[in-house]
């Protein structure tokens, strides 16, 4: 078996430090020439092989310095180049290869999408393209020479600046770029198609103009509005929160229907999957316009965290993910409502992050060992590499980190580098220790913090008592405590903050706890009554924390705490010890409903909470987080039955008062993206979606009037999405009209897809083959397949995890198809599995009997192998 260790990273004996690519397109053949300018290091000894690596590669000539190699004096293989005693001194090393992008269903190195040629080489996709030493810490300078024919490819683009381009003669013609910034492989790009664009320009802080383009298919430039618009601002952002400019005079995006990912960040050349740049009011919703908004930013961000500085291996990974998804929260939080961003993103975690790192499938945020490094495009590396990041942030204080974030430029610009340099340049620049910290980045699983609290009259103490444990995960059977930054507050019974006269038993900074011992007890002296306390405020560290806080301290907290976060956490409390009351057979307790139906009720009346808070604010847990938090022996059909009795309970009561906010929600003024206007229509969404799922009289028919007249896709998807949920007598009709409206529209045939895909009810599996097997479906594009079989292994528990084991088969023989077609597509879906230890034991043997069925097909790609194989340990 082919795994790559950390603990055996060695540089290259070689670097290549200029690369001359010359592309030669046609419409079925591309020809590939490299100049490769390569140096020995200093210490490499004479004959000491130079080995480049290859992926479906084919060599048709190979020269040094211009004299052609006799067969003796290389090996190559479509998987590698070997040439056995190359100069001990700079050579120019060229190669040829003949490429089929049409053929390339893998999407990975240069393929053809909707007729344009583009390419993908992160994580090593470059190798698909020419022999190379395809490893992050080779930094080179490139050159691209691209001819092609004017009709099928009139825009030909790569990295960095247009320095030639002209007529080739013959109905073809050519462009030069050159980018002068060293870079690695995977930063590698190249477009060639016939595509529209709309330009605008930024001019930096320091005064210079940069040009902007959004490439796309013609017809969708006003689309691309909003994507040039969320660029603007990232740029502008990034100057002002960590003095970032942008260094070239080019800034080119380009859309493409058929991408693994949602975005790449090429160098001066980003790639988008064409869903994260196309938005208009009537085909796209809220969710689409800020997915659109944070990628945009986050791929240029990676033009510093990323690209000027990059990764020395791909274990590395989370020092360009982590730090990058970091940055395109706060510049979220900073554009929008912080509050709301870090709930949204705590959401995203816990029903994402927390499941892998609880399941077969976690890992560190830097592992040490991988078998495909595709695969590790994780949750765990860019969202709990996220965490940790805001951790260091939140350790530090807000100059702290800048500090610390100024040496990190000042000192790795141009570098390809670790973690561990990361960490030093936050030690030095705040004279402080990281070692224990650095933990985070090497152990999985969630820790669990426990809290149990003692208040003494007599001595007016009160005693605070941790406890942190991170359970075992595979291949890390014990783990050390963590550095755990616990915000804080007490308050008191007036609902204002309580002061203390003295603290004893860890470290205590104002408002922050630093827990670095598995246990502590934190003693506060001054204290003259028992404080309701306020734990792990803002969601300060990744944990699962357990309190004994009862559900009337949680009720006070909802209506006092400063804190918004811990607000809205306090009544998903609630709703969750309801829930799981009632699973383990308890009667639902009236007075504990009343109350949560009463807080629920005065959030949504209250003054001084925004609309897309309260948006957030009045739900339950969901099934899956409630399953999880259950943790063995799930029965998702008993979660779901139990959830809609407690949506009832919880919400009908208050269906006037949902109706009346419905109702003075409503606003004729046209479209616009901003954070009010999205609050808005989040909230009077969710009184929607509360009301049909309540049952509340009327409701149905509600839904129906809102999808018939609505103005915009929000809207008329929310409706369509509550009415699919909660199976109204109408579901089935305004699913067919949706289809029959948009369905000529990719990105909103996805919409159809996740919504068939996700309603839970009998009948969705029979109907999802249907859909795979009408021949009209494009089964290579990953956005399509996704929607589909992605939602449903995902977001549909009830009937992925049937206990026939139905849903199971399906998404085994998807995967056992699509993987010969795209492996990423088939590893990632194959992901959905990861829940299947904590069922119970009928689905477990079904889940368990449906990958073993998968393993004994045999012939299945490294990335679906490896998943499987480690699913089934
Ligand atoms: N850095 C990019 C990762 C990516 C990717 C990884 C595997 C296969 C295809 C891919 N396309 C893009 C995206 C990002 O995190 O910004
Ligand atoms: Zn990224």
């Amino acid at each position: 078996e082919h795994t790559v260790y950390l603990k055996d990273y060695a540089p290259s004996p070689y670097r290549i430090v200029a690369v001359d690519l010359d592309f030669r397109i046609g419409a079925e053949t591309t020809r590939v020439t490299a100049q490769l300018t390569v140096e020995p290091r200093e210490d490499t000894e004479p004959g000491t092989p130079l080995v480049l690596d290859g992926d479906e590669l084919s060599l048709g000539s190979i020269a040094i310095d211009g004299a052609p190699l006799i067969l003796s004096a290389y090996a190559a293989d479509a998987n590698g180049l070997t040439v056995f005693e190359p100069p001990l001194r700079r050579f120019v090393l060229e190669t040829e290869v003949t490429l089929r992008p049409e053929g390339n269903t893998r999407l990975m190195g240069l393929y053809r999408s909707s007729g344009t040629w583009c390419t993908q080489c992160e994580p090593e996709g470059f190798r698909r393209i020419t022999y190379y030493l395809d490893r992050p810490d080779n930094l080179a300078v490139f050159k691209v020479r691209m001819t092609a024919p004017l009709d099928l490819a009139p825009v030909l683009l790569a990295n960095g600046n247009l320095i030639d381009k002209g007529d080739a003669g013959d109905g073809q013609h050519y462009a030069v770029w050159e980018d002068p910034f060293p870079k690695p492989a995977y930063l590698f790009a190249l477009v060639a198609g016939d595509l529209g664009s709309i330009t605008d320009s930024f001019t930096t802080a320091s005064g210079r103009k940069v040009d902007l383009a959004i490439y796309c298919s013609h017809g969708k430039e006003n689309q691309c509005l909003w994507a040039m618009d969320s660029l603007k601002r990232s740029m502008a952002w990034d100057e002002r929160r960590f003095g970032r400019e942008y260094d070239l005079d080019i800034f080119n995006i380009v859309a493409v229907s058929d991408f693994n990912f949602g975005a790449m960040e090429n160098k001066g050349l980003n790639i988008f999957n064409d869903r994260l740049v196309f938005a208009e009011p009537e085909t796209a919703t809220d969710a689409n316009y800020d997915g659109i908004e944070r990628v945009i930013a986050h791929e240029y961000f990676h033009n510093w965290t990323g690209n000027r500085i990059t990764c020395r291996d791909w274990f590395q990974l989370c020092l360009k993910e982590g730090l990058t998804v970091y940055r395109d929260q706060e510049f979220t939080s900073d554009e929008r409502s912080r509050a709301v961003k870090r709930i949204s993103d705590v959401v995203t975690l816990r029903s994402a992050q927390f499941p892998e790192d609880g399941g077969p499938l976690a890992h560190p945020p830097r592992p040490d060992q991988y078998r495909e490094i595709n695969n590790f495009y994780t949750t765990t590396v860019y969202e709990k590499g996220a965490e940790i990041v805001r951790m260091l942030a939140t350790l530090l204080g807000e100059a702290g980190f800048r500090k610390g974030m100024d040496l990190y430029f000042e000192r790795h610009d141009g570098e390809a580098t670790t973690i561990e340099a990361f960490l030093a340049v936050f030690a030095e620049a705040n004279g402080i220790d990281l070692e224990q910290f650095k933990t985070w980045y090497l152990q999985a699983g969630t820790p669990r913090l426990t809290v149990a609290e003692q208040y003494d009259a007599d001595k007016q103490t009160y005693t605070l008592r941790l406890r942190q444990e991170t359970p075992p995960t595979p291949g890390q059977p014990d783990k050390a405590p963590l550095v755990l930054p616990i915000k804080f507050g007490l308050i008191g019974p007036n609902g204002s903050p309580m002061a203390w006269s003295g603290v004893s038993g860890a470290e205590v900074r104002d408002d922050l706890i630093v827990l670095k011992d598995a246990s502590a007890e934190v003693t506060f002296t001054g204290i003259p009554s028992r404080p309701v306390p306020s734990l792990l405020r803002g969601f300060s560290a990744p944990v699962i924390l357990q309190t004994e806080a009862s559900q009337q301290d949680q009720l006070f907290l909802a209506r006092h705490d400063s804190d918004p976060f811990n607000r809205w956490q306090a009544l998903q409390d609630v709703g969750m010890a309801l829930a799981l009351d009632a699973i383990s057979g308890a009667p639902l307790n009236d007075g504990a409903l009343t109350a949560l139906s009463q807080a629920m009720s005065d959030t949504l009346a209250s003054d001084s909470l925004d609309n897309a808070f309260k948006a957030l604010a009045l739900s339950l847990p969901d099934e899956q987080l409630i399953g999880r938090t259950i943790g063995k022996d799930i029965d998702p059909d008993k979660i779901h039955a139990v959830r809609e009795r407690l949506l009832q309970a919880v919400f009908e009561p208050l269906a006037d008062q949902m109706l009346g906010t419905y109702n003075a929600l409503a606003s004729s003024a046209p479209y616009a993206p901003d954070p009010a206007s999205t609050g808005r229509r989040a909230l009077r969404n969710r009184m929607l979606s509360l009301l049909v799922a309540s049952d509340a009289a009327g409701a149905s028919l509600l839904a129906l009037k809102q999808y018939e007249g609505a103005s915009n896709m929000t809207d008329r998807l929310a409706a369509l999405s509550a009415a699919s949920n909660a199976g109204t007598p109408d579901a089935a009709g305004m699913l067919a009209n949706f289809r029959t409206r948009f369905g000529a529209d990719p990105l909103v045939l996805d919409k159809w897809l996740t919504v068939t895909a996700a309603a839970p009810r009998e009948g969705v599996i029979e109907d999802m083959k249907a859909i795979l097997a009408d021949p009209s479906f494009p089964k290579t594009n990953p956005n399509r397949l996704r929607s589909l079989v992605g939602t449903f292994a995902m977001g549909n528990p009830t009937q992925f995890a049937r206990a026939d084991g139905a849903g199971f088969r399906f998404v085994t023989d998807f995967v056992s198809d699509v993987d010969k077609v795209n492996p990423q597509v088939a590893a990632r879906v194959l992901t959905g599995f990861r829940i299947w230890p904590m069922l119970e034991s009928g689905r477990r043997e079904a889940a368990n009997a449906a990958l073993l069925a998968l393993r004994d097909k045999g012939s299945l790609s490294r990335n679906t192998a490896d998943i499987l194989t480690r699913m089934l340990a």
